[in-house]
């Protein structure tokens, strides 16, 4: 199963991806995490990308590709891979499709979790206490819905176009949303 997760900034992409991962048993790929990791290690990646991100902004297409590639020369990715950040735009959206094309391994699916805004800023609000980290502050939250709407909401009609989209209510609990992914994915592979 080759999964793309869509949703704006706090609908829960990360935390569902680690669920479906262990249930689908295929690698999580978060673009979100591996520049955090590229922070994490001070390369001089990472601090160009912690500038970008602490505004809220779209660290760069070359890059972000750069890190694709790299992880899907892995192995592990031929059983398939729940995909959690990427594409944030039409750009990267065919640079996904050129480069799975190349693998022979084609998105099956994109889910769409569909949160209102008011509970996104709520939940974000409540990760930058629990967890504090940077662009969860106020200002970069606004960004990230201002670029959300910008340039990310058009990847959904792009799926969708492909007829390969799926939408799922991502309110109620991590497990209520969960079971509604499971039956959305089920019923598309049938
Ligand atoms: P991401 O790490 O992808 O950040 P995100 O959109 O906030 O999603 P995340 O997965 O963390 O949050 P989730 O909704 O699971 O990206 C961070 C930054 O990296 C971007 O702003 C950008 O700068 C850069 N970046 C990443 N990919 C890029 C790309 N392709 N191109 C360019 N730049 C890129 O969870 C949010 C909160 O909600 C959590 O606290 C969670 O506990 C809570 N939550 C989840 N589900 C819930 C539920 N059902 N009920 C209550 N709370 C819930």
């Amino acid at each position: 199963m080759r999964l793309v997760l869509l949703g704006a900034p706090g609908s829960g992409k990360g935390t569902q991806a680690a669920r479906l991962k262990e249930h689908l048993q295929v690698p999580h790929i978060s673009t979100g995490e591996l520049l955090r990791a590229e922070v994490a290690a001070g390369s001089p990646l990472g601090r160009q990308a912690k500038e970008v991100m602490d505004r809220g902004e779209l660290v760069s297409d070359e890059i972000l590709l750069a890190m694709l590639e790299e992880r899907f020369s892995r192995d592990d990715t031929r059983k398939g891979f729940i995909l959690d950040g990427y594409p944030r735009n039409i750009a990267q959206a065919n640079a996904l499709d050129a480069l799975l094309h190349r693998l022979g391994q084609p998105v099956d699916l994109a889910v769409q979790l569909d949160v209102d805004t008011e509970l996104l800023i709520q939940r974000l609000a409540g990760r930058a206490q629990a967890e504090g980290r940077s662009d969860d502050s106020p200002d970069a939250v606004r960004n990230r819905l201002r670029v959300y709407n910008e340039s990310t909401a058009p990847v959904v009609d792009y799926y969708r176009g492909q007829h390969k989209l799926v939408c799922v209510f991502g309110v109620g609990s991590v497990d209520e949303v969960f079971a509604r992914i499971l039956a959305a994915v089920e019923e598309h592979i049938e």
